[in-house]
């Protein structure tokens, strides 16, 4: 009888630790994943995190998170099918949407309604939400867990 349980266990603690291996492999293979669109490469993130963490992720991988600079791209946006980050975010004391290079926001695509939170006093920042629709922009709050997109220079 308890020999029996050992055993089960045994088997139990193996599969376990096969299955870590290959989540782990598996994972690995895939952060290696760049995709080509345009001039540039993109990253999707197989794990989720608040937005500053994604960035310091693509900040690691010698990009950073996507700037949205044409409809094109932001159609491509809507391919990874997941709510992820974007480099984009408001902050209180400007008032204004900045892009992580430094750019204010000209051509945008917001969700219907949004952005409806950017009034608060914390910074915001934005995700593709609806990424079915072309104006798939949420703003939400920066703590919240997402995956995220970065993007290099294809060069
Ligand atoms: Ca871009
Ligand atoms: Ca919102």
């Amino acid at each position: 009888m308890y020999t029996s349980i050992y055993i089960k266990n045994v088997f139990l603690h193996v599969f376990l630790l096969l299955q870590t291996l290959f989540l782990l492999t598996t994972d690995k293979s895939f952060q290696q994943g760049w995709v080509y669109f345009g001039s540039s490469l993109y990253f999707i993130s197989s794990t989720k995190l608040p937005w500053l963490q994604s960035r310091d992720d693509c900040q690691q991988r010698g990009a950073d998170l996507v700037i949205i600079n044409s409809k094109e791209e932001q159609n491509f946006m809507g391919k990874f099918h997941r709510l992820t980050w974007i480099g984009l975010t408001h902050k209180a004391e400007t008032m204004k949407w900045n892009w992580v290079d430094g750019t204010l926001l000209t051509e945008s695509y917001w969700g219907q309604g949004e952005p409806n939170g950017h009034t608060t006093r914390n910074i915001t920042c934005v995700e593709i939400r609806f990424f079915q629709q072309e104006n798939s922009w949420n703003d939400i709050r920066c703590y919240e867990q997402n995956f995220w997109i970065c993007e290099k220079n294809a060069l």
